[in-house]
């Protein structure tokens, strides 16, 4: 029967460095994050409130965009190389435990080669979770499934019923990319703790590549990512009450080199005043919210970082064109040395199709 454990916190992906304090309830925590940004010298908002019903499903659409090659690229290397992946993890008849699950389909993708004993779905949108999980329990009857309402930006609490060897982390899609790189490291190094010997991590990260394939995944000429950025402020008004107008702002995306991150921030088409019930902002024409950070790494510095984290790389995966990488990492020292695989032979075509 399929196991729940109630929402213990907020929201998926998260900038940790800014997000203010928690005091009070997670709402009162909110409302402080935004008004913290809108105030800011720089102003920003902070990506997790992309993620209201409307901006899921607009993130839905940006992963079928030709563009937005990264879930088709990951999803090719992970359906070429599932038994590699299987084999080498040695998380075989573990337990499979999914990062941001959503309707757990891309870990459901795994199962035949992994066949876990136990699946645990983490998200913050538990009635969507619930619900998938529930389908995804009577396709797979074999195996013991838990879903568990967390935000796991924050440090994950796992039931003490969860199998203890051979967990197999599961963070797909590069969201990893969305925290600058010390709060990945963080990130990371929480996850270490979870994991002993005989567990593993395996984490899609996207890869450096030319500025402009970057600057298409990000501006997409049928404007899903612009209504995805500009949704954000439809969320903001809602929960401090504020008065932005989506029609004066305007969606920009860019890589910056220096940084390795894409950058999206919303920009003033003219001078505006934005107010809400305790202040207001003013925005000179060309001022800019920034509004999120995709970082793209080089393998070796993924590496370095998993190093910084107490975690190594163990093996990993990527598209003929190296646009993508999947890696599997252990805790530093742990029972096997480290390899790295040749770039998958038949995915560069695969990558190009739609799933
Ligand atoms: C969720 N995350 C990995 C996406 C990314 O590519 O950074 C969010 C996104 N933002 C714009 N397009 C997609």
């Amino acid at each position: 029967m399929l196991r729940s454990t109630p929402v213990t916190t907020m929201l998926p992906v998260i900038d940790l460095e800014r997000a203010a304090p928690e005091v009070g309830s997670p709402a009162d925590a909110d409302r402080d994050a935004l008004l913290a940004g809108l105030r800011a010298p720089r102003a920003w908002i902070a990506p997790k409130f992309f993620y209201d019903a409307l901006g899921s499903t607009l993130f839905d659409a940006i992963t079928e965009l030709d563009e937005y090659y990264l879930t088709r690229t990951e999803r090719a290397i992970l359906r070429a190389r599932e038994r590699e992946i299987a084999a080498a993890s040695g998380c075989d008849g573990g337990t499979l435990i999914d990062l941001g699950a959503g309707n757990g389909e891309k870990a459901a993708s795994l199962f035949a080669a992994l066949r876990p004993r136990e699946y645990v779905a983490v998200d913050i949108s538990v009635d969507y979770m619930h619900h998938s999980l529930e389908v995804l329990q009577r396709r797979f009857p074999g195996i013991v499934m838990t879903d568990i309402g967390a935000d796991i930006a924050r440090p994950l609490v796992l039931p003490a019923h969860i199998g203890r060897t051979r967990r197999l982390f599961f963070y797909p899609g590069s969201s990893i990319g969305n925290f600058v790189p010390d709060q990945a490291q963080r990130f990371l190094a929480g996850l270490g703790a979870h994991v002993d010997d005989t567990g593993a991590l395996l984490i899609g990260v996207d890869l450096v590549k030319d500025a402009a394939t970057l600057q298409a995944a990000y501006d997409d000429p049928l404007g899903v990512t612009a209504a995805f950025n500009l949704n954000v402020l439809r969320r903001v008004n809602r929960i401090i009450g504020s008065d932005f107008v989506l029609a004066d702002w305007r969606h920009v995306a860019f890589f910056d080199a220096a940084h390795s991150r894409i950058e999206m921030h919303l920009e003033a088409r003219r001078a505006v005043c934005v107010r809400w019930a305790s202040g207001e902002r003013r925005f000179a024409a060309g001022e800019r919210i920034h509004t999120e950070n995709s970082y793209k790494y080089p393998l070796e510095a993924f590496a370095a970082l998993l190093g910084r984290a107490g975690l190594e790389q163990h093996a990993c995966w990527t598209d003929e064109r190296q646009w993508f990488a999947v890696v599997l990492a252990r805790r530093s020292g742990a029972r096997r040395r480290s390899d790295c695989g040749e770039p998958t032979p038949d995915d560069g075509g695969a990558a190009d199709q739609k799933r």
